[in-house]
């Protein structure tokens, strides 16, 4: 194979398949705090705790959400605010507390705490709702 052909395939490879998984297992390496390999719903109420602008707030912003979330993950504007209103699991407008026993128990299908692969799979199916 020459070597432009190599450089072709391996872009190929990587640009397809490799780029959102590394995002995706980024997301969930931060949500598992003590590296179990399992999301409890603790680790989840504290992730999203992480967006508000005090501890004390009852909501997320969605502009600091927003700008947060490119920051970190390089998701577009597009698609990070598009998952601020999917984890709005009750449509108020507003990330709050009150989603995330929602967004858990939507994510956690089998009831034993969010594996990895329903993570993946919950954010697949939402990443290509919007494209
Ligand atoms: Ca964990
Ligand atoms: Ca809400
Ligand atoms: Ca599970």
């Amino acid at each position: 194979m020459n070597p432009t052909l190599v450089v072709f395939s391996l872009c190929l490879a990587f640009c397809l398949g490799a780029v959102p998984h590394d995002r995706i297992a980024k997301i969930f390496k931060d949500f598992d705090k003590n590296g179990n390999e399992i999301v409890s719903d603790t680790e989840a109420k504290a992730f999203f705790t992480v967006y508000k602008q005090s501890a004390s707030d009852t909501f997320v912003k969605k502009d600091l959400f927003v700008s947060r979330w490119m920051r970190t993950y390089h998701d577009s504007r597009f698609v990070s605010e598009a998952l601020y209103d999917k984890v709005d699991m009750n449509k108020d407008g507003l990330l709050t507390d009150a989603d995330i026993p929602i967004f858990y128990s939507h994510v956690d299908k089998n009831k034993n705490g969010i594996e990895w692969a329903e993570f993946e799979k919950v954010y697949l199916a939402w990443y290509n709702e919007l494209e």
